[in-house]
């Protein structure tokens, strides 16, 4: 009669963790049929936390910069992102954009984890929001290896470019800032100012030498572990003095070593973008976003597996023949996920090398 009643005792259990694993099974095979993370293009149904954008406008009133900003409020709140403007100068010339975002950083960390946002972007004011279709998450690294992504950029011909730059809410970019911002004060016989480029900032400067330290950074491994380059015309993409070198569905234009030209050139973008908005706009599923940036990610994706999986091999048995090959093809590969990411010939290429080197031992 115990025994029985024991049993029956037993029985919710029993229900109750049947349900559980069969949950949780169906979970882990629906989540791998899943497709690749993807925002919902809605915004009706899509209001994200995720993502907030800064920018900074102060000093003498400038028609053209305040409907540039205005151009990035339309879009910010179209899809419900928060937006933070700077209208004091608190700093010294271009020092202002890093210690502003380092504050904002900050205020964020501050915040219980459930209400921060998790990546801010940055625009610059001489930047015009396009096509207000397209979602800013598109950008950002997938939740499963987002972990160690903490800032998602662009680069040009003059390397770094920080007019447009996603930045990760942890404390990796709080310390990346800090070490840009006192650039001047430990390394004071740095000159940061030595390019001859007209809008060469001294700011972005320290920036891009913080990053290309091989020492230092986060976790004693150097910040470009942390980086990650995209192709630039996704996310800014510029104006040139003949012709705009991006197309119809790229998200903005940005204007930058134009001169004197640059008025007139934002001039005829802002008339464009304000009297025929739907003239630039595309549905974001008509982007090339739309697979271009889910393939992008797939690419990291399996980058950082097959380096995982090639160094646990190398590791483990220290006799392996052809260790010394998988590791210079670990080295290669890490180098352009550091620093080429956005060169997708050459990332699948080194990790072809990789693959290949693997087979081999
Ligand atoms: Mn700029």
């Amino acid at each position: 009669m115990i025994v029985m009643r024991q049993t029956y005792q037993r029985r919710p259990l029993f229900v109750i963790l049947l349900c559980s694993f069969l949950i949780c099974t169906l979970w882990v095979f629906t989540g791998q049929e899943r497709p690749a993370w993807r925002p919902v293009a809605d915004p009706e149904r899509y209001h994200s936390r995720r993502v907030a954008k800064a920018t900074m406008l102060y000093g003498k009133p400038n028609p053209l910069y305040e409907r540039a900003i205005d151009s990035h409020g339309r879009h910010a709140r179209r899809w419900g992102y928060p937006m933070h403007v700077l209208r004091q100068d608190i700093s010294v010339g271009f020092w202002n954009k890093p210690i502003y975002l380092a504050s904002l950083m900050i205020q964020e960390m501050a915040k219980p984890p459930a209400e921060r946002v998790e990546w801010l972007m940055w625009v610059d004011a001489d930047t015009i929001l396009i096509n207000a279709a397209v979602p800013l998450e598109a950008f950002l690294p997938p939740y499963d290896i987002s972990e160690d992504v903490h800032l998602v950029a662009t680069r040009d011909h003059n390397g770094l470019n920080t007019g447009i730059m996603f930045l990760h809410v942890h404390p990796w970019t709080i310390k990346f800032l800090i070490e840009a911002l006192g650039h001047p004060l430990y390394k004071p016989d740095v000159d940061l100012d030595h390019s001859v480029d007209l809008d060469h900032s001294i700011d972005q400067e320290a920036m891009a030498r913080v990053l290309s330290n091989s020492n230092g950074g986060f976790n004693g491994t150097s910040y470009a572990e942390g980086a990650m380059f995209l192709p630039r015309t996704w996310i800014n993409a510029y104006e040139w003095r003949h012709a705009y070198e991006g197309t119809r569905g790229n998200i903005l234009v940005h204007f930058p070593g134009l001169g004197d030209q640059r008025w007139v050139h934002m001039s005829n973008w802002l008339d464009v973008v304000e009297l025929s908005p739907h003239s630039w706009e595309m549905p974001f599923e008509e982007t090339e976003y739309y697979n271009g940036t889910v393939a992008f990610w797939d690419r990291i994706r399996e980058a950082k597996e097959t380096i995982r999986i090639a160094e646990h091999r190398f590791n483990r048995l220290s006799t392996v023949k052809g260790k010394a090959p998988m590791e210079a093809a670990v080295r290669e590969l890490k180098k352009v996920l550091q620093q080429e990411a956005d060169d997708t010939e050459l990332l699948i290429q080194r990790l072809q090398d990789l693959k290949s080197v693997m087979d081999l031992s």
